[in-house]
């Protein structure tokens, strides 16, 4: 059974949370604390080098990093992973376009806000997050007006990666009213069987971090 190495407030996790409980896995959630360090460990670090959650536990012992790897690792061979290539080269375009444009923005605005570590410094980076920010949802909005979802006709892995914080973005101060096309692409994905809120929490296990 896979388990999820998590923190409840990521967007990042809250990815593969969505994208396995979609997929009616099964799996163990062990909820970890960023504001305490508990990725910072010398046992988490063994896990993963990085210091970060979402890991994934593949398998005993085999530990994948990286919100958009571990999405594609579980969608191969499913629905969210699209059977054209051309599409599969729009959903890796969409989710390089989310960890560079989208994510460094947005959700690390979030982030500051929501974990209340806004130093003077921080503040004064701010506008320029909120810039790229809206930068990159006015990307969104115009493609959003061209098609329904990101790679093909069906919601994919693309979607999620970048749902995982749009649909969050007021928390980091984005104003989402005037996006009507990226508002009915969230309705979109929360009125799909099985989805969950990024507040739900799965049941967790009593498992050593
Ligand atoms: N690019 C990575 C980012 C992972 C990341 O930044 N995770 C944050 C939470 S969203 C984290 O673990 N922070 C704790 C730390 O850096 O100590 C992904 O998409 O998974």
């Amino acid at each position: 059974m896979f388990r999820l190495y998590d923190d409840m407030t990521s967007g990042n996790g809250y990815k593969v949370r969505l994208l396995l409980t979609l997929l009616g896995h099964e799996f163990d959630y062990v909820a970890l604390d960023i504001d305490k360090a508990e990725t910072r460990t010398p046992e988490f670090l063994k896990k993963n080098p990085n210091g970060r959650i979402p890991l994934l536990e593949i398998a005993p012992g085999d530990f994948l990093a990286e919100s958009n790897a571990i999405l594609f690792y579980l969608a191969e061979g499913t629905k969210y992973w699209p059977p054209e290539r051309r599409a599969r080269a729009a959903a890796m375009q969409w989710m390089c376009f989310e960890q560079y444009s989208h994510e460094p923005n947005i959700a690390t605005a979030r982030y500051w806000i929501t974990h209340k570590i806004l130093t003077p410094e921080r503040e004064a980076m701010l506008p320029a997050k909120r810039k790229l920010g809206y930068a990159a949802l006015d990307v969104m909005e115009g493609e959003l007006k061209r098609r329904a979802f990101f790679a093909g006709e069906q919601m994919s892995i693309a979607d999620i990666a970048l749902y995982g914080y749009t649909h969050v973005a007021d928390e980091g101060g984005f104003d989402l009213s005037s996006y009507p096309t990226i508002n009915a692409w969230i309705a979109r994905i929360a009125a799909t069987p099985r989805y969950i809120p990024i507040t739900f929490r799965p049941p967790s296990r009593p498992v050593a971090a």
